[in-house]
Protein backbone atom coordinates (compact mmCIF):
# COMPACT_ATOMS: atom_id res chain seq x y z
CA UNK A 1 0.00 0.00 0.00
CA UNK A 2 1.23 3.65 -0.89
CA UNK A 3 -0.14 5.85 1.11
CA UNK A 4 2.79 8.57 0.89
CA UNK A 5 1.89 11.89 -0.68
CA UNK A 6 -1.97 11.41 -1.29
CA UNK A 7 -4.82 13.72 -0.12
CA UNK A 8 -6.52 10.36 1.42
CA UNK A 9 -4.06 10.18 4.19
CA UNK A 10 -4.93 11.79 7.12
CA UNK A 11 -2.70 14.08 8.83
CA UNK A 12 -3.39 13.05 12.41
CA UNK A 13 -5.36 10.21 14.82
CA UNK A 14 -8.25 11.85 14.84
CA UNK A 15 -11.24 9.34 13.99
CA UNK A 16 -8.87 6.74 13.24
CA UNK A 17 -9.10 3.01 14.49
CA UNK A 18 -6.00 1.83 16.45
CA UNK A 19 -4.65 -0.47 14.15
CA UNK A 20 -4.81 2.37 11.39
CA UNK A 21 -2.47 4.06 13.86
CA UNK A 22 -0.70 1.38 14.20
CA UNK A 23 0.15 1.30 10.45
CA UNK A 24 0.61 4.84 9.86
CA UNK A 25 2.67 4.97 13.02
CA UNK A 26 4.92 2.15 11.25
CA UNK A 27 5.38 3.63 7.79
CA UNK A 28 6.10 7.02 9.85
CA UNK A 29 9.26 5.34 12.08
CA UNK A 30 10.19 3.82 7.94
CA UNK A 31 10.28 7.01 7.01
CA UNK A 32 12.48 8.57 9.27
CA UNK A 33 14.72 5.03 9.38
CA UNK A 34 15.53 5.92 5.65
CA UNK A 35 16.12 9.66 6.06
CA UNK A 36 12.53 10.54 3.67
CA UNK A 37 11.51 13.68 4.69
CA UNK A 38 8.11 14.06 6.28
CA UNK A 39 6.03 16.17 4.31
CA UNK A 40 2.75 18.47 5.20
CA UNK A 41 0.14 15.41 3.73
CA UNK A 42 1.89 12.74 5.30
CA UNK A 43 0.59 11.04 8.43
CA UNK A 44 2.62 12.41 11.38
CA UNK A 45 2.40 11.10 15.30
CA UNK A 46 0.18 14.62 16.73
CA UNK A 47 3.21 15.18 19.32
CA UNK A 48 5.25 15.69 16.28
CA UNK A 49 3.02 17.58 14.78
CA UNK A 50 2.85 19.88 18.07
CA UNK A 51 6.74 20.30 18.46
CA UNK A 52 7.05 20.90 14.98
CA UNK A 53 4.96 24.31 15.04
CA UNK A 54 6.37 24.84 18.49
CA UNK A 55 9.60 25.08 17.08
CA UNK A 56 9.21 26.66 13.81
CA UNK A 57 6.81 29.16 15.08
CA UNK A 58 9.61 29.85 17.90
CA UNK A 59 12.31 30.33 14.94
CA UNK A 60 10.15 32.29 12.67
CA UNK A 61 9.07 34.40 15.88
CA UNK A 62 12.78 34.78 16.82
CA UNK A 63 13.90 36.05 13.30
CA UNK A 64 11.15 38.99 13.25
CA UNK A 65 11.91 39.93 16.73
CA UNK A 66 15.55 39.88 15.80
CA UNK A 67 14.65 42.70 13.43
CA UNK A 68 14.85 44.63 15.87
CA UNK A 69 17.71 45.12 17.95
CA UNK A 70 19.40 45.95 14.35
CA UNK A 71 17.15 48.21 13.32
CA UNK A 72 18.04 50.32 16.37
CA UNK A 73 21.16 51.15 14.03
CA UNK A 74 19.78 51.67 10.50
CA UNK A 75 19.21 55.47 10.73
CA UNK A 76 22.84 55.88 12.80
CA UNK A 77 25.04 53.79 10.90
CA UNK A 78 28.32 55.36 10.39
CA UNK A 79 28.30 55.55 6.45
CA UNK A 80 26.07 55.30 3.13
CA UNK A 81 27.34 51.65 2.57
CA UNK A 82 26.86 50.42 6.27
CA UNK A 83 23.58 51.31 6.15
CA UNK A 84 22.69 49.77 3.07
CA UNK A 85 24.31 46.74 4.01
CA UNK A 86 22.35 46.65 7.53
CA UNK A 87 18.78 47.18 5.79
CA UNK A 88 19.58 44.79 3.49
CA UNK A 89 20.74 42.16 6.62
CA UNK A 90 17.50 43.50 8.56
CA UNK A 91 15.10 42.45 5.49
CA UNK A 92 17.07 39.32 5.10
CA UNK A 93 15.61 38.14 8.81
CA UNK A 94 11.70 39.80 7.43
CA UNK A 95 12.31 36.96 4.62
CA UNK A 96 13.29 34.33 6.76
CA UNK A 97 10.51 34.83 9.28
CA UNK A 98 7.95 34.66 6.20
CA UNK A 99 8.82 31.17 4.84
CA UNK A 100 9.21 29.97 8.42
CA UNK A 101 5.74 31.01 9.09
CA UNK A 102 4.43 29.10 5.44
CA UNK A 103 6.41 26.49 6.69
CA UNK A 104 4.42 25.98 10.11
CA UNK A 105 1.11 27.18 8.12
CA UNK A 106 1.78 23.43 5.96
CA UNK A 107 0.95 22.11 9.65
CA UNK A 108 -2.19 22.94 9.75
CA UNK A 109 -1.88 26.27 12.03
CA UNK A 110 -2.91 29.97 10.55
CA UNK A 111 -0.68 33.07 10.83
CA UNK A 112 -3.08 35.10 12.63
CA UNK A 113 -3.15 32.19 15.16
CA UNK A 114 0.59 32.47 15.60
CA UNK A 115 0.75 36.19 16.12
CA UNK A 116 -1.54 36.17 18.39
CA UNK A 117 0.35 33.61 20.34
CA UNK A 118 3.81 35.65 20.35
CA UNK A 119 1.96 38.51 20.93
CA UNK A 120 0.49 37.04 23.86
CA UNK A 121 3.33 35.34 25.08
CA UNK A 122 1.73 31.71 24.65
CA UNK A 123 5.12 30.83 22.27
CA UNK A 124 8.58 31.33 22.71
CA UNK A 125 10.98 33.89 20.17
CA UNK A 126 15.25 33.73 21.22
CA UNK A 127 16.27 34.61 24.20
CA UNK A 128 19.30 36.94 22.77
CA UNK A 129 16.76 39.56 21.54
CA UNK A 130 16.11 40.60 24.65
CA UNK A 131 19.26 42.09 25.24
CA UNK A 132 19.94 45.97 23.77
CA UNK A 133 21.99 46.80 21.13
CA UNK A 134 23.83 50.11 22.88
CA UNK A 135 26.91 50.90 20.68
CA UNK A 136 27.65 50.28 16.27
CA UNK A 137 30.17 47.47 17.55
CA UNK A 138 26.92 45.43 18.59
CA UNK A 139 26.39 44.94 14.76
CA UNK A 140 29.81 43.58 14.58
CA UNK A 141 28.93 41.31 17.38
CA UNK A 142 25.60 40.64 16.26
CA UNK A 143 26.43 39.95 12.89
CA UNK A 144 29.29 37.97 14.26
CA UNK A 145 28.49 35.86 17.61
CA UNK A 146 24.42 36.07 17.08
CA UNK A 147 24.43 34.82 13.63
CA UNK A 148 27.14 32.75 13.60
CA UNK A 149 25.46 30.89 16.63
CA UNK A 150 22.36 31.02 14.53
CA UNK A 151 23.89 29.46 11.77
CA UNK A 152 25.76 26.73 13.84
CA UNK A 153 22.58 25.60 14.89
CA UNK A 154 20.60 25.89 11.78
CA UNK A 155 22.91 23.99 9.58
CA UNK A 156 21.66 21.06 11.24
CA UNK A 157 18.37 21.76 10.28
CA UNK A 158 18.92 21.85 6.66
CA UNK A 159 18.71 18.10 7.75
CA UNK A 160 15.89 17.89 9.78
CA UNK A 161 13.10 15.64 9.32
CA UNK A 162 10.33 17.61 8.24
CA UNK A 163 10.64 18.44 4.54
CA UNK A 164 9.18 22.54 4.31
CA UNK A 165 11.17 23.12 7.51
CA UNK A 166 14.69 21.63 6.04
CA UNK A 167 13.79 23.31 2.75
CA UNK A 168 13.73 26.38 3.75
CA UNK A 169 16.72 26.56 6.11
CA UNK A 170 19.02 25.90 2.89
CA UNK A 171 18.29 29.14 1.33
CA UNK A 172 18.19 30.96 5.61
CA UNK A 173 21.61 29.27 5.60
CA UNK A 174 23.61 31.03 2.83
CA UNK A 175 21.97 34.09 4.24
CA UNK A 176 23.12 33.55 7.31
CA UNK A 177 26.61 33.01 6.41
CA UNK A 178 26.48 36.27 4.90
CA UNK A 179 25.72 38.35 8.04
CA UNK A 180 28.04 36.08 9.96
CA UNK A 181 30.80 37.01 7.73
CA UNK A 182 29.52 40.94 7.74
CA UNK A 183 29.66 41.36 11.84
CA UNK A 184 33.14 39.59 11.76
CA UNK A 185 34.08 42.47 9.02
CA UNK A 186 33.01 45.25 11.31
CA UNK A 187 34.48 43.95 14.08
CA UNK A 188 37.59 43.62 12.05
CA UNK A 189 37.75 47.11 11.05
CA UNK A 190 36.88 48.12 14.96
CA UNK A 191 39.62 45.83 15.85
CA UNK A 192 42.27 47.71 13.06
CA UNK A 193 40.91 51.16 13.87
CA UNK A 194 41.51 53.55 17.25
CA UNK A 195 41.98 52.54 20.83
CA UNK A 196 38.38 53.80 21.33
CA UNK A 197 37.08 51.73 18.53
CA UNK A 198 39.21 48.75 20.07
CA UNK A 199 37.50 49.11 23.14
CA UNK A 200 34.06 49.50 21.54
CA UNK A 201 34.64 45.96 20.25
CA UNK A 202 35.96 44.51 23.05
CA UNK A 203 32.93 45.82 25.04
CA UNK A 204 30.49 44.11 23.06
CA UNK A 205 31.88 41.48 22.91
CA UNK A 206 31.95 41.05 27.23
CA UNK A 207 27.82 41.58 26.37
CA UNK A 208 27.51 39.14 24.48
CA UNK A 209 29.17 36.31 24.35
CA UNK A 210 27.73 34.59 27.31
CA UNK A 211 24.24 35.42 26.12
CA UNK A 212 25.07 33.78 22.53
CA UNK A 213 26.15 30.37 24.56
CA UNK A 214 22.77 30.30 26.44
CA UNK A 215 21.39 31.15 22.52
CA UNK A 216 21.93 27.07 22.20
CA UNK A 217 19.38 26.44 25.07
CA UNK A 218 19.82 24.33 28.41
CA UNK A 219 22.71 21.68 29.04
CA UNK A 220 21.56 18.34 27.50
CA UNK A 221 20.22 17.07 31.00
CA UNK A 222 18.02 19.85 31.43
CA UNK A 223 16.38 19.92 28.14
CA UNK A 224 13.11 18.97 28.32
CA UNK A 225 12.77 18.29 24.44
CA UNK A 226 15.99 16.93 23.08
CA UNK A 227 16.15 13.40 23.18
CA UNK A 228 12.75 13.11 21.72
CA UNK A 229 13.90 15.53 18.70
CA UNK A 230 16.91 13.69 18.43
CA UNK A 231 15.12 10.23 18.02
CA UNK A 232 12.22 12.45 15.62
CA UNK A 233 15.39 13.65 13.58
CA UNK A 234 14.08 17.51 14.17
CA UNK A 235 17.18 18.04 15.98
CA UNK A 236 20.21 16.02 14.29
CA UNK A 237 22.58 17.20 17.15
CA UNK A 238 22.03 18.63 20.52
CA UNK A 239 22.61 21.95 22.69
CA UNK A 240 26.02 21.03 24.33
CA UNK A 241 27.16 19.71 20.96
CA UNK A 242 26.00 22.34 19.09
CA UNK A 243 27.49 25.08 21.92
CA UNK A 244 30.75 23.14 21.72
CA UNK A 245 30.78 23.39 18.29
CA UNK A 246 30.84 27.11 18.07
CA UNK A 247 33.29 27.90 20.98
CA UNK A 248 35.60 25.46 18.96
CA UNK A 249 35.14 27.70 15.57
CA UNK A 250 35.01 31.74 17.56
CA UNK A 251 37.50 31.40 19.88
CA UNK A 252 40.29 31.40 17.11
CA UNK A 253 38.00 34.13 15.22
CA UNK A 254 38.26 36.23 18.60
CA UNK A 255 42.21 35.99 18.58
CA UNK A 256 42.72 36.59 15.07
CA UNK A 257 40.58 39.79 16.28
CA UNK A 258 43.17 40.80 18.88
CA UNK A 259 39.86 40.28 21.70
CA UNK A 260 39.36 38.46 25.07
CA UNK A 261 36.48 36.44 25.14
CA UNK A 262 35.40 37.31 29.08
CA UNK A 263 35.97 33.71 30.42
CA UNK A 264 38.89 33.15 33.13
CA UNK A 265 38.01 29.36 32.87
CA UNK A 266 39.04 29.25 28.97
CA UNK A 267 41.32 26.72 27.85
CA UNK A 268 42.09 24.54 25.23
CA UNK A 269 41.80 20.78 25.96
CA UNK A 270 44.51 19.06 23.65
CA UNK A 271 43.61 15.75 24.60
CA UNK A 272 39.79 16.28 23.88
CA UNK A 273 40.55 18.52 20.82
CA UNK A 274 38.18 21.31 22.53
CA UNK A 275 37.91 24.26 24.27
CA UNK A 276 36.65 23.56 27.86
CA UNK A 277 34.57 26.76 29.10
CA UNK A 278 33.29 28.48 32.06
CA UNK A 279 29.56 28.39 33.92
CA UNK A 280 27.06 29.64 31.24
CA UNK A 281 24.78 32.15 34.15
CA UNK A 282 21.43 29.94 33.43
CA UNK A 283 19.32 31.79 36.24
CA UNK A 284 19.70 34.99 33.97
CA UNK A 285 19.00 32.77 31.12
CA UNK A 286 15.45 31.20 32.44
CA UNK A 287 14.61 34.71 33.63
CA UNK A 288 14.83 36.20 30.00
CA UNK A 289 12.86 33.40 28.51
CA UNK A 290 9.86 33.69 31.36
CA UNK A 291 10.01 37.47 29.69
CA UNK A 292 11.85 39.10 32.24
CA UNK A 293 15.02 39.77 30.14
CA UNK A 294 16.04 43.72 29.89
CA UNK A 295 14.27 44.31 26.31
CA UNK A 296 11.71 41.54 26.79
CA UNK A 297 8.26 43.76 27.79
CA UNK A 298 9.79 46.90 24.90
CA UNK A 299 10.54 44.04 21.95
CA UNK A 300 6.89 42.45 22.51
CA UNK A 301 4.97 46.11 22.38
CA UNK A 302 6.61 47.03 19.76
CA UNK A 303 5.57 44.16 17.79
CA UNK A 304 2.25 44.38 18.90
CA UNK A 305 2.39 48.49 17.77
CA UNK A 306 3.31 47.69 14.42
CA UNK A 307 0.69 44.43 13.83
CA UNK A 308 -2.05 46.98 14.98
CA UNK A 309 -0.54 50.11 12.83
CA UNK A 310 -0.47 47.53 9.93
CA UNK A 311 -3.84 46.74 10.39
CA UNK A 312 -5.47 49.08 7.24
CA UNK A 313 -2.88 47.34 5.19
CA UNK A 314 -4.29 43.55 5.68
CA UNK A 315 -8.13 45.10 5.64
CA UNK A 316 -7.03 46.46 2.08
CA UNK A 317 -5.37 43.38 1.23
CA UNK A 318 -8.60 41.33 1.92
CA UNK A 319 -10.99 43.73 0.60
CA UNK A 320 -9.15 44.22 -2.55
CA UNK A 321 -8.61 40.10 -3.14
CA UNK A 322 -12.57 39.33 -2.26
CA UNK A 323 -13.37 42.23 -4.72
CA UNK A 324 -10.79 40.89 -7.40
CA UNK A 325 -12.67 37.12 -6.86
CA UNK A 326 -16.19 38.42 -6.93
CA UNK A 327 -14.62 40.48 -10.59
CA UNK A 328 -12.99 37.25 -12.12
CA UNK A 329 -16.43 35.23 -11.35
CA UNK A 330 -18.57 37.67 -12.59
CA UNK A 331 -16.50 37.48 -16.03
CA UNK A 332 -18.12 34.90 -18.27
CA UNK A 333 -15.03 33.32 -20.38
CA UNK A 334 -16.22 35.35 -23.50
CA UNK A 335 -16.12 38.25 -22.30
CA UNK A 336 -12.34 37.89 -20.83
CA UNK A 337 -11.63 36.96 -24.43
CA UNK A 338 -13.63 39.82 -26.27
CA UNK A 339 -11.53 41.98 -23.37
CA UNK A 340 -14.52 42.98 -20.73
CA UNK A 341 -14.68 43.49 -17.76
CA UNK A 342 -17.09 42.87 -14.39
CA UNK A 343 -20.67 44.28 -14.78
N1 LIG B 1 15.42 31.26 23.89
O1 LIG B 1 14.11 21.38 25.45
P1 LIG B 1 14.82 22.53 24.89
C1 LIG B 1 18.47 34.50 13.89
C2 LIG B 1 13.20 26.95 25.54
S1 LIG B 1 17.11 33.88 14.74
C3 LIG B 1 14.17 31.06 24.36
O2 LIG B 1 16.28 22.39 24.67
P2 LIG B 1 14.32 22.63 22.03
C4 LIG B 1 18.66 35.93 13.78
C5 LIG B 1 12.55 25.91 24.66
O3 LIG B 1 11.67 26.51 23.71
C6 LIG B 1 17.39 32.15 14.82
N2 LIG B 1 13.70 29.85 24.75
O4 LIG B 1 14.07 23.04 23.55
C7 LIG B 1 17.56 36.78 13.58
C8 LIG B 1 11.82 25.06 25.69
O5 LIG B 1 10.64 25.75 26.13
P3 LIG B 1 9.14 25.28 25.63
C9 LIG B 1 16.85 31.52 16.06
C10 LIG B 1 14.55 28.80 24.63
O6 LIG B 1 13.24 23.25 21.22
C11 LIG B 1 17.74 38.15 13.56
C12 LIG B 1 12.77 25.08 26.87
O7 LIG B 1 13.58 26.24 26.71
N3 LIG B 1 17.07 30.12 15.93
O8 LIG B 1 19.21 33.73 13.40
O9 LIG B 1 14.51 21.17 21.89
C13 LIG B 1 19.02 38.72 13.68
C14 LIG B 1 13.64 23.85 26.93
O10 LIG B 1 14.58 23.81 25.82
C15 LIG B 1 15.85 28.93 24.13
C16 LIG B 1 16.12 29.19 16.20
O11 LIG B 1 15.03 29.50 16.61
C17 LIG B 1 16.29 30.22 23.76
N4 LIG B 1 17.54 30.47 23.30
O12 LIG B 1 15.72 23.31 21.67
C18 LIG B 1 20.12 37.85 13.83
C19 LIG B 1 16.51 27.76 15.94
N5 LIG B 1 16.43 27.72 24.14
O13 LIG B 1 9.09 25.55 24.14
C20 LIG B 1 19.95 36.47 13.87
C21 LIG B 1 15.37 26.77 16.00
C22 LIG B 1 15.53 26.86 24.64
O14 LIG B 1 9.00 23.85 25.97
N6 LIG B 1 15.17 26.23 17.32
N7 LIG B 1 14.40 27.51 24.94
O15 LIG B 1 8.23 26.19 26.41
C23 LIG B 1 15.91 25.22 17.84
O16 LIG B 1 16.84 24.71 17.22
C24 LIG B 1 15.51 24.71 19.20
O17 LIG B 1 14.18 25.09 19.44
C25 LIG B 1 16.44 25.22 20.35
C26 LIG B 1 15.88 24.71 21.68
C27 LIG B 1 17.84 24.64 20.15
C28 LIG B 1 16.51 26.73 20.39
Amino acid sequence: MNRENTTSVPQSDVGLSPSDVTEFEAEFDARLATDRKVEPRDWMPEKYRKTMIRQIAQHAHSEIIGQQPEGNWISRAPTLKRKAILMAKVQDEAGHGLYLYSAAETLGVSRDELMDMLHTGRQKYSSIFNYPTLSWADMGAVGWLVDGAAITNQVMLTRTSYGPYARAMIRICKEESFHQRQGYEIMLTLCNGTEAQQAMAQDSLDRWWWPSLAMFGPPDAESTHTAQSVAWKIKRETNDELRQKFVDMTVPQAELLGLTIPDPDLMWDEEAGHYRFGQIDWDDFWQVVKGDGPCNRERIAHKVKAWDDGAWVREAALSHAARTAGVTSRVSPEAKLAGGSAA
